[in-house]
């Protein structure tokens, strides 16, 4: 069986369990915390040397990572992933405007006032930030003012990817009402079969990282 090692806090993660999702396939969580700051372990690097989550565990062992690089690997059998060169470019190119301008603003931003603790110490770091989630939205106002999907005609993995740093704006601190076709694609993500909300868990068991990584020293 797949083995999603990551946790519900994180957006990242998130794309991953939705897409497996709208695969249809099945998988267990082992569910590691950023807090407790298990993605820096030896026992996770192990895993991903990268020392991120969401790491994927294949049944045959093969490890992925990089949400990106695992939506589209599974992007054709979630029915995701457009037919011609062009559609295929385009949802790339959305891909790399969510990794470079829209995550590294509005995941940081909501990292820093939910997570990182003592969210004053960080007001200067979430203000500078801001104009970069603005200018990222706007972004994506002026597109889907035009188109139904962020990509192309039809759903991809670059709605995919975009959908739960969008969906949790409020948590970075920005309000979406600014941005009223955003507000409509959101809504249209949430109608595609097998969508599953942020925070939910699609996985058939979860373990601890502590106890999996435990029972295998
Ligand atoms: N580009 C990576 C980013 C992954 C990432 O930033 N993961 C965060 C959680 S959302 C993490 O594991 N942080 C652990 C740490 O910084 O120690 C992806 O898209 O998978």
């Amino acid at each position: 069986m797949i083995t999603l090692f990551g946790n519900l806090d994180s957006g990242n993660c998130h794309k991953v369990q939705m897409v497996l999702a709208m695969a249809g396939l099945g998988f267990e969580r082992v569910d590691v915390s950023q807090p407790r700051g298990e993605p820096r372990t030896t026992a996770f690097l192990a895993i991903n040397p990268i020392g991120k989550v969401p790491a994927l565990r294949l049944a045959d062992g093969d490890v992925l990572s990089e949400s990106g690089a695992i939506l589209f690997h599974y992007a054709a059998q979630a029915g995701l992933w457009p037919a011609s060169h062009r559609a295929q470019t385009e949802t790339l190119r959305w891909m790399f405007f969510e990794q470079y301008s829209h995550e590294p603003a509005l995941a940081v931003m909501r990292y820093l006032l939910r997570f990182a603790g003592d969210p004053a110490a960080h007001a200067n770091d979430v203000r500078r930030l801001r104009p970069r989630a603005l200018a990222a939205l706007a972004a994506m106002q002026s597109r889907l003012a035009e188109n139904d999907w962020i990509a192309n005609e039809v759903a991809s993995i670059a709605d995919i990817a975009l959908y739960p740093y969008t969906r949790m704006a409020n948590e970075s601190g920005v309000e979406l009402a600014g941005f009223p076709a955003v507000g409509r694609w959101l809504a249209r993500v949430e109608t595609l079969p097998r969508f599953l909300p942020v925070y939910a868990d699609a996985a058939v068991r979860v373990t601890e990282f502590g106890a999996w990584s435990g029972s295998r020293a």
